[in-house]
């Protein structure tokens, strides 16, 4: 039980989402930043993370001062809920100006714009207290292939970090990869293309990954190897656990409701990589569905959560010597039913 403990938890005021989708309105109203702090209070979470608007609702129109005051307020407020702040995200693809992309638009007035917001987004980490940029890098792709070169996106893409490691420097940035939506195809869609755009940057050691699961499915991946692959180089940061049944929209269903063994899988993965005991936090980037009534507003947090906590357990109670024996004798039937019965319990 003690050893449960040493898991953060963590999710952001977007997570508590009110059922806006491409076809209809909102199901829930909207709610103050307030109230979702006091939720996630309420709920026993550690953390929260934050795009910079988030931090400073309409950025775009406000002076660095102004930025720096309204950040250190958030500071005092989160200081005295005990919360930490994770980290800080640049909300790229909203704005006018990223409607081609933003580290890699076509247009150098909108490339500008971008990498200026993205070293204010800095400036908000410092601020609460965190050394952590994550990047999700929306609408860096195309629709189309011939509207932009691909080898020049890379340089792009590249730049835009060396600015960013160069503006601070002790800041580590998180890339986020995820394969398509908004975009058809995305420049950096997996792990391993994240790590490898570390390399061409001026400071590799300082450029790392963040690992959704929903992302990984969604470029037909187990979750649970990028989280493996990823650990090998020790660079994964964060993490957003959720859940997607095969390939369709990003779906951020609660941890493991779509497949319980996946899940499993990527909590083995966490638990034998140790990923927790730098302070990293267990993020769950999940969404209410639709349906969700006000007062069931916080289940998807809350069931994530238990889900974690079960498989932790799963994990920790897997008989590992059986299954050694099973894999030296090959006999993968036997540990294929070993598995499933494990996760069924008696
Ligand atoms: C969308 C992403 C998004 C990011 C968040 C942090 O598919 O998962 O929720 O995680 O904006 O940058
Ligand atoms: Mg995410």
């Amino acid at each position: 039980m003690a050893k449960q403990l040493q898991y953060k938890f963590c999710f952001g005021p977007w997570n508590l989402s009110e059922g806006q989708d491409p076809y209809g309105p909102t199901t829930r109203p909207a709610q103050s930043f307030d109230w979702k702090l006091e939720q996630l209070k309420k709920l026993g979470f550690d953390a929260m993370m934050f795009h910079d608007d988030d931090a400073v609702p309409d950025i775009d129109g406000k002076s660095d001062a102004q930025i720096r005051k309204e950040t250190k307020e958030l500071k005092r407020k989160l200081d005295d809920a005990g919360i930490i702040a994770e980290m800080a995200a640049p909300r790229l693809w909203f704005s006018p100006m990223t409607i081609d992309g933003a580290y890699t638009s076509n247009d150098p007035k909108c490339r500008r714009y971008a990498i200026e917001r993205s070293l204010r987004s800095i400036d908000i980490a410092h601020y609460l207290g965190s050394d952590l940029l994550v990047l999700w890098l929306a609408r860096e792709g195309t629709y189309l292939r011939e509207s932009k070169n691909g080898r020049r996106s890379v340089e792009l893409l590249v730049e835009a970090l060396d600015k960013m490691l160069a503006h601070s420097k002790t800041i580590r940035l998180a890339i986020e990869p995820k394969p398509n939506e908004p975009m058809d195809q995305a420049y950096i869609p997996t792990i391993g293309h994240a790590l490898a755009i570390a390399q061409l940057t001026r400071d590799p050691k300082r450029v790392g990954c963040l690992i959704e699961s929903a992302h990984a499915i969604l470029a037909g991946l187990d979750p649970a190897d990028e989280i493996d692959f990823a650990m090998a180089f020790g660079k994964l940061w964060s993490l957003h656990l959720n859940d997607q049944n095969g390939l369709k929209f990003d779906q951020d269903k609660p941890f493991g409701s779509s497949n319980l063994r996946v899940a499993f899988n990527q909590v083995r993965a966490l638990e034998r990589n140790g990923y927790g005991r730098k302070g990293e936090c267990v993020c769950f980037d999940v969404h209410p569905f639709r349906t969700t009534k006000v007062e069931h507003w916080l289940a998807h947090l809350d069931n994530s959560r238990r889900t974690f906590l079960r498989l932790v357990e799963k994990s920790r109670t897997w008989n590992e010597s059986r299954a050694q024996e099973l894999i030296v004798d090959r006999n993968y039937a036997a540990l294929d039913q070993m598995a499933l019965e494990h996760l069924m319990g008696k």
